[in-house]
């Protein structure tokens, strides 16, 4: 039976490839992020390809009351929400802590961990009263490890880490799977962002050895939705064959 599926940050990298993964499947997409024209062309692009129903929703996951908003103004046809992927997020920045951009440092909080759980707190009472869904955080490698100007990113991501197993414990009762998906190096839209539209630099990151592709951790999160209702996987560490360690590359 096909699902309903709600992605946030799905105008590229991960998100992008998971909302199309689900298409692939017969699912209905709600998907997110802030650039409209984005959304409006993914959503003509899968609805064509895959004949689904996909309904584009865009704000900006750091202001409560956009998101509140947005799922609280769902459709009813629209609120049986069985997985939420709470997949926005970025690194803004790369400097020793006593260099930090304060500006910068504020943007990786309130997206990646304070987004996350206005998304999780509005979608996830939803899943309560049917007593069923999944909910499934991106985290990093950077979440399980600290590495060098990684400061806040990496701080955020360990919140990820730690919001996900609380988030785990306070809903086991009823009966939604929490999982964390931990990528290492992705080859997204994620280090122009973080460059701060540095291409030379941010292409610099992937250079010498095969990274992941966004389609690589599109299956893996689609492949933990896939298992029987009574197993749940609670981390993937998902790696490039060529990165070790969040420090740690075989390049070429
Ligand atoms: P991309 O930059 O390609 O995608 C990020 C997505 O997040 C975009 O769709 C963007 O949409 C959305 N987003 C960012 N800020 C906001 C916001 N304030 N409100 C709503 N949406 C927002 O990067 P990735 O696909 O690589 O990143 C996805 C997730 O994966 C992030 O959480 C990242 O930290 C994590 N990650 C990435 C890795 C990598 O190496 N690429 C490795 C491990 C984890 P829009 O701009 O339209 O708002
Ligand atoms: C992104 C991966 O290692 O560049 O989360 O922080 S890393």
């Amino acid at each position: 039976m096909n699902k309903t599926i709600l992605i946030t940050g799905a105008t590229s990298g991960f998100g992008k490839a998971i909302a199309t993964r689900f298409a692939k499947d017969g699912d209905d997409l709600i998907i997110t992020g802030r650039r409209e024209e984005l959304l409006m062309e993914l959503s003509a692009e899968l609805r064509k390809k895959y004949k689904v129903e996909v309904l584009s929703l865009c704000f900006d996951v750091r202001v409560k009351e956009e998101v509140e908003f947005a799922i609280s103004s769902l459709p009813d046809e629209w609120k049986d929400i069985d997985i939420l992927v709470n997949n926005a997020g970025l690194a803004v920045g790369m400097n020793p802590i006593q260099e930090g951009v304060i500006d910068d440092w504020e943007k990786m909080i309130d997206t990646n961990v304070k987004g996350l759980l206005y998304m999780t707190r509005f979608v996830s009472p939803l899943m309560v009263e049917r007593k069923k869904g999944h909910i499934i955080n991106i985290g990093s490698i950077a979440g399980k490890e600290v590495y060098p100007m990684g400061n806040v990113y990496c701080g955020s991501k360990f919140a990820v880490d730690a919001i996900t197993k609380g988030t785990r414990i306070d809903l086991v009762t009823h009966n939604i799977k929490v999982t964390q998906v931990a990528p290492g190096a992705a080859d997204t839209e994620f280090s122009l962002v973080r460059f701060k539209g540095d291409k030379k630099r941010a292409d610099g990151v992937y250079k010498g050895f095969k990274p992941l592709l966004a389609e690589d951790v599109a299956e893996v999160v689609f492949y933990v939705t896939t298992l029987p209702p009574h197993v749940s996987i609670h981390d993937v560490v998902v790696m490039p064959t060529a990165q070790a360690s969040a420090v740690n590359f075989y390049k070429v």
